[in-house]
């Protein structure tokens, strides 16, 4: 049986990390995931329009809330940091509500760096009114890299 507090290790290129309050690691304090590890999550699909594109696009992906119960996240807040140092605060109760996806293809193709790739966090704006607000805007994160809990 696996260690319930030990991940196993990334194998391939880490894309994403999640640090800080989490019970479940595989590096130093870090929940560290190569692609491999993402698509093995129950995948999630939603279609939606976005603030930045045209039309309805198809997201694939995984729930934020599944990713965070992987890592046992223990906190209120979520810091989701890009590449391009970009970051944004986000409360973890938000992802109880809403099916909040972290994609990894658009469309049916992999999302790439040089376009919101290889991860971008997106929310169900089509779905919830609510959702359609620049409040919301922000926290559509493109090159998302690091999540930390506290
Ligand atoms: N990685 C990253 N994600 C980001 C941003 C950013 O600068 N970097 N800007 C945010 C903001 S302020 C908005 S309104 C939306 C749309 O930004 P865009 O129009 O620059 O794509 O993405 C959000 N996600
Ligand atoms: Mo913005």
């Amino acid at each position: 049986m696996d260690d319930p507090a030990r991940l196993p290790p990334a194998t391939s290129a880490p894309v994403l990390e999640v640090r800080g309050a989490v019970s479940r690691t595989n590096a130093d304090g870090a929940a560290v995931f190569d692609m491999e590890m993402l698509k093995a999550l129950p995948r999630a699909r939603l279609d939606t329009t976005t603030a930045v594109t045209d039309g309805i696009r198809r997201f694939d992906g995984f729930l934020m809330r599944d990713l965070l119960d992987l890592v046992g996240a223990q906190g209120t807040t979520v810091t989701a940091r890009a590449f391009n140092d970009y970051a944004i605060d986000i409360a973890i109760e938000e992802f109880d509500r809403f099916d909040v996806v972290v994609a990894y293809e658009m469309d049916g193709k992999a999302l790439v760096p040089s376009d919101k790739g290889p991860l971008w966090i997106v929310y169900p704006r089509d779905q919830h009114t609510e959702l359609r607000d620049i409040r919301y805007d922000y926290r559509w994160v493109w090159q998302l890299r690091w999540l930390e809990i506290e």
